[in-house]
């Protein structure tokens, strides 16, 4: 009896919730301390820091838990674990490329860190802010479970309790696991490097108990811009205790705006017009400076106003036909074999975007940090931003419905006021089933219902049927814009194969071709029939080119893959590929490839 109620307790506290805490947004413009810089770090394959010898969870106070103390209390003290500054690894940063013994590691890593912490007022509350840790994260202060969260590519934040946070020597680990699950998303399967670790930036939040959560503004859905005059801008503030708030101030000092909305609830509605200002487009990616304050809290943001929609056959920019000069990425900087976390990583990639005669970019697969969005902003960089629901997710788990889910609502809520996005995308390349295309379908109303802004999309397959390149999937009916990847010549054929390529759309929407590309070594030549040659990939797009020129008036713009070669573990041809997927125009040394003057001269052309 004793023992069935004690498996009764374990089970229920192994299975303990923790309370995501809403997302706070806008960190670039609150008061922060950054935990960046060097963490100690122990490898734990075997999960023996959270496990016991029994693989039970380890009890909250459990002396070999890591995240307890490892200092022994006197000399004959045992402690089998303990972290030194011999072991210590970069944050932000993945492990794998910090490390020989990391490039293949999937697993447990656990991260410590010491600081201390003085409020600057005693009555503030305290966030700990991650940017992304890949995959699984559970995080303790002093001993205490502040919470876990999963998915590798998104924000999340837990309140410190004031009973919890010292004036110094706190005590913060952090167990990341990236090992890859089939009911997650992404699944098992994917076509990039799988890199564990807190891959971006850690920041403590001090906000007064009042505080601004979240808030955002822009141009009215539907807004005739007749006129530059009169712009109607819509959006809302989140307040914190707002029982204890009485206005909301909004202000857009250079356009001498100062607007006061009274607090009735927890969110506050916001409409308004702006007066002669400047539209945010690619040719002049205007930011206007916003505070929004209610006494207690104050925060500054810097928005581009624009609109996006689809009328009939055509995308509208700020009212004007659209066509997307786009290029395809990873979040990888090839030349050191990670991944890109800052703002300085965002200006190369992005910077080669615009030497190729880029306007647009799609973020693949998943949501790149928060650098490439504010920095597409200020460059004047239209942005795709995608969640990780690729190829064969689990479609019919209401479970991973929800992951994926979260994940979208993480994504927009950290980026919904960012000019430069879009389009949201719900995935890529999943296959045509019943479930599949519900599951989807869901996830673009959810998309819908958290912004209706902005154009939701997915890349689509074509269904290749007696000669016949097909677009026909059935989720293109709930796409705004109709998206899919083709290798015309690459997977299917020999590049010529475009010259008799015949379209057919089920759907009279505008359609945008989300990938297309062929692989190449940087340096291997070859006559244009030779695979991997720089010539055969030259080749390719040249015929892609002229396929794109008799493509129907609905072709809205393309985004090939893609910018740079990356790492992927499933391209094994030891003489051309060594684990590296060639398909960028731009190689690991930062080198263009003759195919990246090709799409270059495209671009120029459509730009004219
Ligand atoms: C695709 C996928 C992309 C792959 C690419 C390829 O269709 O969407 O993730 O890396 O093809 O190189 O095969």
């Amino acid at each position: 009896m004793r023992s069935l109620y004690l498996t009764v307790i374990i089970t229920v506290a192994s299975t303990i919730v923790y309370a995501q805490t809403p997302l706070i947004t806008n960190i670039a413009g609150r008061k922060t301390t950054s935990l960046n810089g060097k963490w100690q770090y122990i490898i734990d394959p075997y999960g023996t820091g959270f496990y016991d010898y029994r693989f039970l969870e380890r009890k909250e106070n459990d002396r070999e838990a890591y995240w307890n103390t490892d200092v022994p209390e006197n000399k004959t003290d045992r402690k089998e674990h303990k972290f030194t500054d011999e072991y210590t690894l970069n944050v932000p940063g993945d492990w794998n490329s910090q490390a020989e013994k990391f490039l293949y590691y999937e697993g447990i890593v656990w991260y410590k860190k010491s600081f201390d912490f003085t409020k600057a007022n005693s009555t503030d509350k305290v966030y700990l802010y991650f940017g992304a840790s890949n995959y699984e994260t559970d995080v303790y202060l002093n001993g205490k479970k502040l919470g876990k969260h999963k998915g590798g590519f998104t924000p999340f934040n837990f309140e410190v309790p004031d009973s919890v946070l010292k004036a110094t020597g706190n005590y913060l680990v952090v167990k990341v696991d990236n090992t890859r699950h089939k009911d997650e998303v992404p699944t098992v399967n994917t076509d990039w490097w799988n890199y564990g670790g807190i891959t971006r930036d850690v920041q403590l939040v001090e906000v007064p108990p009042a505080f601004i959560r979240d808030f955002t503004l822009q141009v009215q859905k539907g807004a005739a811009l007749k006129t530059m005059k009169n712009v109607p801008v819509e959006g809302w503030v989140n307040v914190k205790d707002w029982q204890n708030t009485r206005e909301v101030t909004v202000e857009l000092p250079e356009l001498k705006i100062k607007k006061i909305f009274p607090v009735t609830g927890e969110r506050v509605n916001l409409r308004f017009n702006l007066p002669a200002m400047q539209l945010w487009s690619p040719q002049t990616p205007k930011l206007y400076t916003v505070v929004v304050s209610n006494g207690a809290d104050r925060i500054e943001e810097k928005i581009g106003f624009r609109t996006i929609e689809v009328a009939g056959k055509q995308v509208l920019l700020n009212g004007k036909p659209l066509f997307m000069r786009g290029i395809c990425m990873h979040e990888e900087i090839p030349q050191q074999i990670r991944r890109a976390y800052s703002k300085q990583d965002a200006l190369q990639l992005l910077g080669y975007a615009k030497e190729l005669g880029c306007n647009m970019v799609r973020l693949a697969h998943y949501p790149h940090n928060e650098n490439m969005s504010r920095t597409a902003d200020s460059m004047g960089i239209l942005v795709w931003s995608e969640i990780p629901v690729y190829w064969t997710i689990d479609f019919t788990s209401a479970e991973v419905f929800n992951k994926a889910r979260t994940q979208l609502t993480e994504m927009i809520t950290r980026d919904r006021n960012r000019a430069s996005i879009i389009i949201w995308s719900v995935g890529n390349e999943t296959p045509v089933k019943p479930a599949r295309t519900a599951f989807m379908r869901n996830l673009i109303s959810a998309a819908k219902s958290l912004d209706s802004t902005r154009l939701v999309s997915a890349a689509l397959e074509v269904n290749y049927q007696a000669g016949v390149s097909k677009i026909d999937d059935p989720l293109g009916e709930f796409v705004d814009i109709v998206s899919f990847n083709e290798y015309l010549g690459w997977y299917a054929g020999l590049p010529d194969r475009c010259r008799t390529a015949q379209w057919e759309f089920a759907y009279d929407k505008p359609f945008f071709i989300s990938e297309t590309g062929a692989e190449t070594l940087y340096g291997f030549h070859g006559d244009s029939l030779t695979r991997w040659s720089e010539e055969y990939q030259e080749w390719y797009y040249r015929e892609q080119v002229a396929m794109f020129k008799r493509m129907p008036e609905n072709f809205a713009g393309l985004s090939p893959w893609l910018l740079c070669d990356f790492r992927s573990p499933r391209r094994n041809n030891q003489t051309f590929q060594e684990g590296w997927n060639n398909k960028g125009l731009i190689d690991q040394q930062g080198r263009k490839k003759k195919a990246f003057y090709v799409l270059k001269g495209y671009y120029e052309e459509k730009g004219l």
